[in-house]
């Protein structure tokens, strides 16, 4: 017989996401997490313009509504008044590596002290499928309709390799919703993020490969199916920053 997970006190709400999507799954994760470390009722969320603004209505909790890409200057702000409250921004990847590519790179340049976690579905899921900087080679979107020509639009962003190898964070890692095996993971990797700054040691970052069936045209298991073929190829899944167990 399964068993059951509690769910968290602050995850009981209905969400409106598309049958299939990952970011459920990731609110989920996060939410376990901030329960297990005593931290659900100590959190603010910086949330991002996107299907990830949909966590507004799944959860009660503090949280505000940062403009397009924002999120990380408004947490910025958070953790440095707040430095005792869990303090995080949860944001898709075209909200978090196209829109504020600037904002997000500044506050892990600065090693600022709140983690991220980024839903990397490859696209704007809640426009309708756009080209985003995390979009694969030769990826059909609504606005790459022959392919993303990456001679011209650039490679797509690997931002956890970026920021562990250019910049001082204290974790950084990526995982996936694919299997119970691979959610677990990323539930470690989630944790790990959120004791990185429960105890001070500086920015923490997860991006978390997720699928967007609506927006791929694909059913939810193809979805599944697609990540592992093909995306993880492009995004490894792993630590990239390990955090020093204090
Ligand atoms: C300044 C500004 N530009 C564009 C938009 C339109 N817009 C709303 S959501 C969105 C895409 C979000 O995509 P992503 O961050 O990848 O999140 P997802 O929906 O895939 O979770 C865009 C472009 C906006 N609201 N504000
Ligand atoms: S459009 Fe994509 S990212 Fe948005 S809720 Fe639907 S499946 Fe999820």
């Amino acid at each position: 017989m399964p068993i059951a997970r509690k769910v968290p006190e602050i995850a009981q709400k209905a969400s409106t996401f598309c049958p299939g999507c990952g970011h459920g799954i990731a609110i989920r994760l996060i939410t376990e997490c901030l329960e297990e470390l005593n931290q659900d009722r100590n959190v603010m969320f910086g949330i991002g313009v996107g299907c990830s603004s949909l966590l507004g209505g799944v959860l009660d909790t503090d949280r505000l509504h940062c403009l397009h890409g924002r999120a990380s200057a408004v947490c910025t702000g958070m953790k440095r008044v707040s430095p005792d409250q869990m303090v995080i921004s949860y944001q898709g990847d075209g909200d978090a590596y196209s829109i504020g590519l600037a904002e997000t790179t500044s506050a892990a340049y600065r090693n600022e002290g709140f983690s991220v976690f980024v839903i990397n579905n490859t696209n704007y899921g809640m426009t309708g499928g756009q080209m985003s900087n995390t979009t694969l080679p030769g990826q059909k979107t609504t606005t790459s309709v022959h392919g993303r020509d990456c001679e011209t639009t650039g490679t797509p962003i690997k931002f956890p390799e970026l920021v562990s190898n250019q910049f001082n964070v204290a974790y950084a890692a990526r995982g996936a919703v694919t299997s119970p095996a691979e959610v677990n993971k990323t539930k470690k990797y989630i944790k790990e993020a959120l004791l990185a700054q429960i105890n001070k040691e500086g920015y923490s970052v997860v991006e978390i490969l997720s699928p967007c069936p609506t927006n791929w045209g694909m059913t939810p298991l193809k979805a599944i199916e697609h990540i592992k073929d093909t995306v993880q190829e492009f995004f490894p899944l792993g630590e990239f920053k390990k955090r020093e167990v204090k």
